[in-house]
């Protein structure tokens, strides 16, 4: 409301960009936070459980995320085949200008690879190997010089070598687990880690609603008029949405409830501040705080499960993602007036689930990705312009969805694994217990640990 009754005063840029201010303040704490929080969630994560529960999790955190993602890819292609947003003759003419150049997969999937072993840490946290980077600078501009200022792609792209921070993090975690007790002590300092970072964020989110209420005005005072936005971009925008919302208010809440047995949307609620932030900074990385506050302290979910399945499914489960470049690619063949045969729409399926799984390890994701899926099955990549225009917007919802997705993929997780969980408890029980028989001194100096240990998995 705040940002509709602005609109009217048609406020320049710079007054806009002072108006979101306290969002971007908001966005800013937010990622400030991240790095700290899935380096020490993911070691504590994966040290505390033993090799064999969490290869356990680990397969069932895999085979969700393929099955949910494909489910989104299928809404998708099935709702932009029923609604036929691209039929008729192209609305808009795209300018030749707009030549943008084939993205190699296999460049892109190099470079994922690259990703997930970065050759120096400290360098990995603020920057992707970007092989690709000259090639998709010259996309970029073109796209800016096309759409000029309708594009508000700049400085939001993250430069976090995610997947080398995810997989060296999972790594050192295992292998301080299995040091037993020489491991004590990082496995300590990890926790604490943790630990202080969730106080941060429990302090965060008291300013969490100002910063988003400024995100969303701001953003709704900056966009151009809806009216605009009819025909073939309108229909588009609307198989999205609808795929998302049956993907996210139908799908993951039956499978939830098909699992769990328990009410999915009690489970939802808890997640709503969650899904406002993500709806806020479309970013589902700055969101990663919020949804562990909201998982662990509204949901009671254990944190061994959240601390090992939201970093990983922040980075490689996006079913909003998945489903939203399966429907452009099959928009733009709409609008192109190209009959997709089985086979083609097979490809687009594949190769939109890759793109979503990869995004996170590929420099400037959102377009390569999509140029990638486009040159799978042959479709002009320049006409990508068509859809920018409505980017910022989907990629709200879509944000909304993954976040979505990688909580009740949480909620999901920790139920199949209860067991290993259970006997986990059993077995810190039992060490305890045998703590009582140990000499005086052993007792005083680990007696600490245990508590812990105990508060942890009561909580
Ligand atoms: C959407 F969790 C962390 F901290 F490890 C992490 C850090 C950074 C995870 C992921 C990233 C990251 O950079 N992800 C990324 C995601 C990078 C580029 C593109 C995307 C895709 O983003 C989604 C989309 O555009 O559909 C969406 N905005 O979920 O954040």
């Amino acid at each position: 409301m705040l940002g509709f009754s602005l609109r009217p005063y048609k406020l320049s840029i710079r007054e806009i960009k002072y108006f979101s201010f306290p969002g971007e303040l908001l966005m800013r704490m937010l990622q400030m936070l991240v790095l700290p929080l899935i380096i020490s969630s993911l070691v504590t994560g994966i040290s505390s459980l033993d090799s064999k529960a969490s290869g356990k999790m680990g397969m069932r955190a895999v085979v969700y995320y393929m099955v949910t993602t494909f489910i989104a890819v299928f809404i998708g292609i099935v709702m932009v085949i029923i609604i036929r947003p691209g039929k008729g003759s192209r609305d808009s003419p795209v300018s030749s200008s707009g030549n943008i150049e084939p993205v190699q997969a296999a460049d892109a999937f190099l470079d994922l690879i690259r990703n997930m072993f970065p050759p120096n840490l400290v360098e990995a946290c603020f920057k992707q190997v970007e092989k690709l980077q000259a090639n998709v600078s010259i996309v970029f501009q073109t796209i800016q010089e096309t759409v000029e200022e309708s594009v508000p792609m700049g400085g939001t792209s993250n430069g976090v070598n995610a997947l080398g921070m995810v997989v060296f993090s999972m790594c050192f975690g295992l292998v301080i687990g299995n040091m037993k007790q020489q491991g004590q002590v990082l496995r300590e300092f990890f926790d604490c880690l943790n630990d202080a970072i969730m106080r941060l964020v429990a302090i965060i989110i008291w300013y969490a609603p100002v910063g988003i209420l400024f995100l969303i005005a701001g953003k709704i005072v900056e966009m151009k008029d809806l009216v605009q936005m009819g025909g073939q971009l309108g229909m588009y925008t609307m198989s999205v949405i609808v795929g998302l919302l049956i993907h996210g208010l139908f799908v993951l809440p039956l499978l939830y409830f098909l699992v769990t047995r328990r009410n999915p949307f009690t489970f939802i609620a808890g997640l709503l501040q969650a899904l406002i932030t993500a709806l806020g900074t479309s970013s589902s990385s700055a969101t990663l705080p919020i949804t562990f506050r909201c998982l662990e302290e509204n949901n009671h979910v254990d944190k061994r499960v959240t601390r090992f399945v939201l970093p990983v499914g922040a980075t490689i489960n996006m079913d909003g993602t998945a489903l939203y470049e399966a429907v452009a690619a099959i928009f733009i063949a709409q609008v192109n007036d190209m009959d997709l045969n089985f086979g083609q729409i097979l490809t687009i399926s594949i190769t939109a689930t890759a793109a979503s799984i990869g995004a996170a390890g590929i420099p400037q994701a959102g377009l390569v990705t999509m140029v990638i899926v486009l040159t799978s099955v042959g479709l002009p990549t320049e006409d990508i312009t068509l859809i920018i225009a409505v980017d910022w917007f989907l990629d709200r919802l879509r944000t909304t969805t993954n976040v979505l997705g990688d909580s009740i993929g949480a909620g999901i997780i920790e139920h199949l694994s209860r067991q290993e969980l259970q006997s986990q408890d059993i077995e810190i029980g039992n060490s305890v217990i045998e703590e009582n028989e140990k000499p005086y001194q052993l007792i005083s100096q680990e007696n600490d640990t245990a508590k812990h240990h105990n508060s942890e998995t009561t909580m």
